[in-house]
């Protein structure tokens, strides 16, 4: 980057840069995935000790071959990304180009072969998240977005593919995860607002429930238009800040998951996320948020203590 070119050709160069970064990302994930379903191994390894927060050798091999290819072209960029973090680095959030990459994001559905797996790389610049791409090499999706440029489907179709109006949460598919954290104390509480979703009798009666094991590609079909709300506590800024950007280039919000009525964007480090499809008010979006906030609970999703901490250094 030269300092005469302009904010907008800079981040199409960074775009260009993490398309290509992604695809590449993509064929060491597919291939794995390929010897993996012809009876090959995942070499499946815990994160914490957790059984329900799986990481795999092919997970961190894809991390170092991005991290590795960021540094060497953008050496004064930060990097946080989701396996350096879980080795124990210390997550250092300044104003500085910050790349946040999650190499496998779906790392379960990866392990079994289910479809839902993706390379998401994002960037913040000052703090704010400008770009995202996200890519599934299974289904050759790709996701990409920078602010001010749009967001696309596959590089050409413009995002999202569908729009009708937002009318009441009773008539939205909602797409939500289990997710990591399976003490009752969340879990319990996760049930409880899809049973309040789902439910008649003095509930929601939505029209359905989805889970994709992504939370990025649960975003990209918000971003998409074929879901209409995503709400997660408990995934990270790896899994959401490349999706978000995506998602709000397409007409899309992302504010807090949690109970508190924040209209504003949320805190990519808050691992609370509640996002809603682009719609042709920005307050019939707000009541969707609202109407989700009724019957959010609070849940911690605090960060945990582990070697190098896990409180982003600002
Ligand atoms: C996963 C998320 C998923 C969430 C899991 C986990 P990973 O990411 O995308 O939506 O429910 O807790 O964070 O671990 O596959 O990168």
């Amino acid at each position: 980057m030269t300092p005469i070119m302009d904010k907008q050709t800079y981040l199409k160069e960074y775009l260009d840069f993490a398309i290509k970064l992604s695809k590449d990302a993509g064929v060491i994930i597919k291939k794995a995935i390929d010897k993996r379903m012809k009876g090959g191994q995942a070499n499946i390894l815990l994160k914490y000790d957790n059984p329900s927060d799986l990481v795999t050798e092919t997970d961190q091999a894809v991390e170092q071959f991005i991290k590795d290819r960021l540094t060497n072209t953008y050496p004064t960029h930060r990097f946080i990304g989701e396996e350096t973090m879980a080795a124990g680095t210390e997550t250092i959030f300044t104003s500085e180009p910050t790349w946040i990459v999650d190499p496998i994001d779906g790392t379960t559905n990866f392990v079994h072969g289910y479809p839902f797996v993706a390379v998401s790389i994002g960037l913040t610049i000052d703090k704010i998240p400008v770009l995202g791409v996200v890519y599934n090499p299974l289904l050759d999706e790709l996701y990409s977005a920078a602010k001010g440029l749009g967001a696309f489907l596959n590089q050409t179709i413009p995002l999202p593919l569908y729009q009708s109006p937002l009318i009441d949460l009773s008539q939205c598919l909602i797409a939500t995860e289990a997710g990591s954290d399976r003490s009752s104390g969340v879990l319990d509480k996760k049930i409880d607002v899809i049973h309040t979703l789902l439910r008649r009798t003095g509930g929601v009666e939505a029209h359905s429930i989805r889970a994709t094991g992504s939370a990025a590609l649960n975003m990209c079909s918000v971003a998409k238009g074929c879901v209409d709300v995503y709400w997660e506590v408990g995934c990270w800024e790896w899994d959401v800040t490349a999706a978000i950007v995506i998602l709000q280039e397409a007409g899309g919000i992302v504010v807090s998951g949690d109970n508190q009525r924040d209209e504003s964007p949320v805190n990519i480090f808050s691992r609370k996320y509640l996002a809603i499809r682009a719609a042709d008010t920005k307050s019939s979006q707000l009541k969707i948020a609202h109407q989700m906030w009724d019957i959010l609970p609070d849940i911690d999703a605090s960060r945990p203590s582990v070697p190098g901490g896990f409180e982003p250094l600002v």
